[in-house]
């Protein structure tokens, strides 16, 4: 399993879905440059901090499973706040779980930690926190674990095809 073939293997694959992120934005006419830190952005705390931004100006780009149908999910969060589950599973129309990692990397084409708003394999429906609108300026996941990006929220959340909603849970 751990050779080198598979190292390659992962390797170019995390950087095609950097690749797609680039491609989603330009196709979406969102200006956008793709920043590798050369450290952990993996959290929203992580990202914060090498973007020099504050928390809540991260985006967090969370996928969730239906309990019924299976389909995957897309909530797009400020990094201040917690997404609540019910909340969401009312927005997707049916109770939603946590899917397993390795599933969410197939479909999506994003490793957990990595997930970008945008350049997902699949057309997922996706909601966002309405506090993002709040900001000049966010920062979201670009496709690696090491990748982040800069958006005028509106725009970012344009090209998400997100829905804006109250997805946060309270406090
Ligand atoms: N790169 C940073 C932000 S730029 C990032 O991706 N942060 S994140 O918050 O969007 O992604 C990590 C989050 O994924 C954690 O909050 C964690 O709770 C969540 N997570 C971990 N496993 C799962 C899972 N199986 N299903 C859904 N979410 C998960």
């Amino acid at each position: 399993m751990n050779d080198g073939n598979d190292g390659g293997h992962r390797k170019q694959a995390i950087s095609s879905s950097v690749e797609r992120v680039s491609e989603a934005a330009r196709d979406a006419g969102l200006d956008i440059e793709i920043r590798r830190m050369g450290a952990s952005t993996r959290t929203a705390e992580e990202a914060a901090a090498l973007c020099g931004s504050t928390v809540a100006q991260i985006v967090k780009s969370l996928v969730f499973q239906g309990e019924q149908s299976g389909k995957l999910y897309l909530f797009l969060v400020s990094g201040a706040r917690q997404l609540d589950i019910a909340k969401a599973g009312s927005l997707a129309g049916e109770p939603l779980k946590r899917g397993d990692p390795r599933h969410i990397r197939d479909v999506t084409g994003f490793a957990i930690g990595g997930v970008s708003p945008i350049g997902h394999l699949i057309a997922i429906p996706a909601f966002a926190d309405e506090t993002l609108l709040g900001f000049d300026r966010v920062w979201a996941a670009a496709g690696a674990h090491d990748a982040v990006f800069a958006a005028e929220p509106r725009a970012l959340l344009a090209a998400a095809g997100a829905t804006v909603a109250d997805l946060a849970a309270v406090g």
